[in-house]
This record gives structure tokens, sequence and C-alpha cells, in this order.
């Protein structure tokens, strides 16, 4: 059963405090915004945005038993219990909404870790979830700035700022988001690289 928007937002906000339910509203904007901006599906990505935290206020040992006997990634277990939502909200999304959009369901199931050749989609809610209105953390500014520059350099941004932080604290990370963040940069060189050599090219077509 695939419910509708509506059913969906009452069903996903009714799980959460008021102010997470106001960070998913911005979610959803920036999250529009951002595909409109980079070429993607505003509709599948405000969809992606309004599912996105859904698990974030359950029990962390009711999201780990979802994922340990669902055959979801059990390598999070043994990371931080603040990883676990986006594994558990990709499952609620398809098995309880009734979400069939592969690309959506990625997108919610990689917002928090990445993951190495995100798509699109994955990017444009990742990224979201960093500079929503709401969002004020140190650094925010910067992430920003640079999702004005590509999805790429705001991304390599906000994952560069959550690993800090988790340097800072003394904690583990999560080896995807570090795979993550290397894929982005090379996709940024190779970019780079491509660029220098197009003017030539462009030149000679006319
Ligand atoms: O759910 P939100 O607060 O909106 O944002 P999120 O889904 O990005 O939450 C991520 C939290 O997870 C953030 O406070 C940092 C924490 N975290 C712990 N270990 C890792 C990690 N985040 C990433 N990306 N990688 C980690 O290894
Ligand atoms: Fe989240
Ligand atoms: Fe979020």
């Amino acid at each position: 059963m695939r419910l509708t928007r509506e059913q969906l937002i009452e069903a996903v906000s009714s799980q959460m405090p008021a102010r997470r339910w106001q960070h998913t509203l911005g979610v959803m904007q920036s999250a529009i915004e951002l595909a409109e901006r980079y070429g993607a599906d505003p509709q599948r990505a405000e969809l992606a945005a309004i599912v996105h935290d859904v698990a974030k206020y359950w029990p962390v040992h009711r999201q780990a038993a979802v994922i340990a006997e669902n055959g979801l990634n059990t390598d999070l277990l043994n990371y931080d219990a603040p990883l676990w939502h986006s594994e558990v909200g990709a499952h609620v999304a398809e098995q309880e909404y009734g979400i069939e959009d592969r690309e959506v369901i990625d997108a919610i199931r990689y917002h928090t870790s990445g993951r190495e050749e995100m798509t699109l989609l994955d990017k444009v809610v990742c990224l979201a979830d960093y500079i929503e209105p709401g969002r004020d953390f140190p650094g925010v500014a910067l992430i920003r700035e640079k999702a004005l520059l590509s999805l790429e350099e705001g991304l390599i941004a906000g994952f560069d700022s959550t690993i800090r932080v988790l340097l800072e604290r003394g904690q583990t990370i999560f080896p995807t988001t570090v795979l993550a963040r290397n894929d982005l940069l090379r996709q940024l060189a190779t970019r780079e690289q491509a660029a220098q050599t197009r003017p030539v090219t462009e030149n000679k077509g006319g």
C-alpha cells in the first residue's frame, strides 16, 4: 500500500518531537531547492526528505532489532547508534509506507553515512540534511557556501565537518563515510581536469 503525501506526513511527523519535524520541513525545502538547482527530481527528493528521519527517535534497541532481524547492514551495529536510523528509515519506507522507488529508498538509507558512487538523489538529500534553514552548527555557513558551487563541494565540507567532530570527540568513524568523502574528492578532481581541457575542444567545434 502506497501512502499519499499527506498520509505520509501524518505518519512520519507523529513519530518525532515537534522540533525534529521542523527540521524535516527544512530538509524538504532544501532538498527541493537543491534538486531544482542540480537537475534532480524535486518530487522524489521531497519524498525521501519527508521520511529520512522517521526512525530517529525510536529507542535504539528497537532500531538495532529492525537491523538485525531483517537482514539489513549489521556492520552499522559496530558503530555509533546515530548511524542506525537511516538504515531503519529505508526499511520502514519500503515495508510500511510501500515506497517502491529504489533511488528514494537509497537516498534515505545513505543520508547519514553517504556511500561511494552516491546517486544524484543521495547527494541532494544528504546535503539538504546538512544545510536546511534550521541548522545552526559551527561550519554550517561554509557548507551552505560550498553547496552553491556544487553538490560534491557541499558534501565534502559536510563530511569534513562531521569527521572533524568525531575525531575531536575520540569517536569511531564509519568507514563508508570516509569512502564517500574520498569518492567525492575524486569526482571533483576529475571534473576539474575535464574543465581545464574542455575550452580547446569547444573552440575547435565552433
Ligand atoms: O539525523 P540528523 O541529525 O538530521 O542528521 P544525520 O542523519 O546526518 O545524523 C548523523 C549523526 O550521526 C551526526 O550527529 C553524526 C553521527 N555519526 C556518528 N558516527 C558517524 C556519524 N555520521 C557519519 N556520517 N559518519 C559516522 O561515522
Ligand atoms: Fe538523519
Ligand atoms: Fe535529518
